[in-house]
């Protein structure tokens, strides 16, 4: 049986014990909004009452959700309305939530907003119907809050079926064959509960079969799109570059040629045909093998507006990947840095995208890592819609064998400022046009996370993506109530106490101070601190006897801290201004270099890897304390994964530290044994 996540059936108590009204036509969302309350009375003794059109009498009523474009609205509702400002539509997914007096009342212009006011009550729980509650107006920052799905068809030979995917296989498909959609049913449900409004069902690397989901098996994703639809969730597919060459028949795939363009057109127009609300492509385009625009002599924005200009009449986005760099790197050549690759091909092609392109940028310059400074490509395309990319699934985070909550992490790059303190966060940037996407954690594992306590990574992703300003430790909270519910105050402190930081403990037992990689290559799983030293894919720490780190300044190194507006080209080019957790990725230091905390470099790599692993020990322990408080099932999973969290962590730490103490002939200064 699957694990309910963050929607127990406790989740909807409050809701349940209640008589709810429900005023709002009949379409697919709406009947999901009925659907819940039907669900959540049947089970705990409320009553429903589902109006399609007119007056309904609300009368008595504890919860009234309302759809604003009834020819007439229930008083309380009306009210509600018409108090919310003139110049402030609710839009399609906001919603206004009060409780004036006797009941509490949502109201939304649309049906989506309806569905997200629905599970805020759900978040409120008995604090939604006690006393009295001012009115409250909640719209998503920005309109596409995607995830992404790298799932294959096949299990592809290297990468399995799902490409970075740690919780088993696909919930699409099973042996080259959609599966029973009753799991996607379930996920769009989970979704829909967070805000996420937009999937991609495949790849981004589309091999073979992938493909052609294109055209002779577009019915598979018709499929997935009509599960999806009643939870307000368009669906999108990656595409191959090379479609028209590989489906087609053509001889070519130069997006200027005429046929091409034609045939993108058409396809197209199939897929508007069997899915008219079909939301767009997601392209990987020149990258570690996948064809694109550059074996044609013609630029990104040729390739993307090519596609675009298919999609535009439809209504249909390209989602175009920035994540474009050389991966056949000679590591010997000292003047190409693949943190500068993004910048250098698109910032040039700013103005260039059709309105309907959304550059999709990864929140870092290298590839999702644990500490990266925010890409400069966010900063560098005023006139380009920009999606900023992150990675739920935990790829460089200990891949759903480690606690790593990454709410905070997330939540500082949306809060950069890249113009300084006075300009625009990349949350607001991204809510231009653009969006949130990230790579989701999920498959066809009875906890859908693999690790259970990866399941909040995707709570947060989907919170954040509709509120970048949230506290992540308040998001965390949020998940920990509705997933534990009813969550006694022992086990939430304890889920605080092993979660709150577990990022930053992520961070103490592996690669230091931003320098990034050292992960074993291909799995990118566990220590090999050289793993990736000599191989062409860009990514070096160029650590000596005398010190280690990636110089990108623009006096001595590769010039990447000028790709930044001031005041952050400043602050990133000299050692003294330069945040230590991001020094190694800017500066190439000697071992006694001295931190803000005091410490000489060396020292601290010591002293956070013998920490780091003290912490998860004590995470271990916690864990095993709250045994009594937590369904059987899930403790065993966690306790099970503490241990080999234990045993990584020593590793990281012991290989790490001898490396350093090997290269640098530094003694730990307190003494301990260092192998
Ligand atoms: O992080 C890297 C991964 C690849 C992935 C690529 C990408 C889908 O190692 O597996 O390919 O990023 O984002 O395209």
């Amino acid at each position: 049986k699957t694990d309910p996540a963050w929607l127990p059936d406790q989740a909807f108590r409050a809701i349940g014990t209640r008589r709810v009204v429900v005023c709002g036509g009949d379409g697919p969302v709406v009947r999901t909004v009925v659907d819940e309350v039907t669900r959540a009375c049947a089970r705990y003794g409320g009553r429903v009452w589902h109006g399609t059109a007119g007056s309904p009498d609300a009368d008595g009523a504890d919860l009234l959700l309302v759809l604003t474009d009834l020819d007439c609205l229930p008083g309380e509702a009306a009210a509600v309305r018409a108090e919310i400002a003139p110049g402030q539509p609710l839009g399609k997914e906001g919603y206004a939530l009060a409780r004036p007096a006797g009941a509490t009342v949502v109201v939304a212009d649309g049906p989506a907003g309806l569905l997200y006011g629905l599970f805020h009550v759900a978040r409120l729980g008995e604090a939604a119907f006690d006393g009295w509650r001012p009115l409250e107006v909640h719209r998503p920052a920005s309109a596409r809050r995607m995830l992404d799905h790298w799932d294959n068809i096949d299990v592809h030979p290297v990468m399995g079926q799902v490409e970075r995917g740690y919780a088993g296989g696909s919930i699409f498909w099973r042996a080259g064959e959609p599966r029973d959609l009753h799991r996607v049913r379930e996920y769009g449900r989970l979704l829909a509960a967070i805000g996420v409004n937009a999937v991609a069902v495949n790849n981004v690397n589309v091999h073979a079969t992938e493909a052609r989901l294109l055209t002779d098996r577009l019915g598979d994703v018709a499929a997935i799109a009509d599960v999806l639809r009643p939870f307000g969730i368009r669906t999108h597919l990656s595409v191959s570059f090379a479609s028209p060459m590989v489906l087609g028949g053509l001889p070519t795939a130069d997006p200027l040629d005429p046929r091409v363009r034609e045939w993108w057109s058409s396809a197209v127009a199939d897929v508007y045909a069997t899915i008219p609300d079909f939301g767009g492509f997601v392209v990987k385009a020149d990258s570690e093998g996948q064809p694109g625009p550059f074996g044609y002599g013609r630029t990104h924005a040729d390739g993307a507006n090519a596609l675009a200009a298919a999609l535009s009449d439809h209504g249909g986005v390209v989602h175009w990947r920035a994540f474009v760099y050389n991966h056949r790197q000679d590591w010997r050549d000292r003047t190409t840095d693949r943190a500068r690759a993004a910048y250098d091909h698109f910032a040039p092609l700013d103005g260039q995208f059709a309105d309907n392109v959304i550059l999709q940028v990864k929140y870092g310059p290298i590839d999702f890592q644990t500490r990266e400074p925010v890409s400069p490509v966010i900063a560098a395309m005023p006139s380009t819609s920009v999606a900023v990319e992150l990675q739920v699934t935990q790829e460089y985070t200990g891949q759903q064998r480690h606690v790593c909550y990454l709410g905070p992490l997330w939540a500082s790059i949306l809060r950069f400022r890249p113009w300084g303190p006075d300009g625009r966060a990349v949350a607001s940037v991204a809510g231009d046009g653009g969006g949130l996407v990230a790579v989701s954690n999920v498959g066809d594992d009875p906890f859908w996370t693999g690790h259970p306590l990866a399941q909040a990574n995707l709570y947060a992703f989907g919170r954040l993506a509709w509120d970048p300003f949230l506290d992540p430790l308040d998001v965390l909270d949020e998940w920990i109530s509705l997933t534990f519910a009813p969550c006694p105050s022992v086990l939430r402190s304890a889920l605080h106490e092993i979660m709150d930081s577990s990022w930053q403990v992520y961070e103490s037992y592996t690669a230091p101070l931003g320098v990034g990689f050292m992960v074993n290559p291909g799995s990118h799983y566990g220590p090999g601190v050289d793993g990736y030293e000599y191989t062409p894919w860009g990514t070096y720490h160029f650590a000596d006897r005398d010190g280690v780190g990636v110089d990108r300044t623009r006096a001595s190194g590769t010039g990447y801290t000028g790709q930044y507006p001031a005041p952050w080209r400043d602050v990133y080019e000299s050692v003294a201004s330069c945040p230590d957790e991001l020094l190694l990725f800017f500066h190439h230091v000697p071992y006694s270099h001295v931190l803000r905390s005091g410490l000489p470099l060396i020292q601290h790599i010591y002293d956070t890897h013998f920490d780091g692993v003290t912490k998860v020990v004590e995470m271990r322990r916690r864990w095993a304390e709250i045994a009594d408080f937590v369904n059987a099932a899930r403790h065993a999973r966690v306790a099970q994964l503490l241990d080999e969290q234990v045993r990584c962590a020593q590793e990281w730490r012991d290989q790490i530290n001898a490396y350093f103490f090997r290269k640098s002939g530094i003694p730990d200064a307190r003494g301990r044994h260092i192998h």
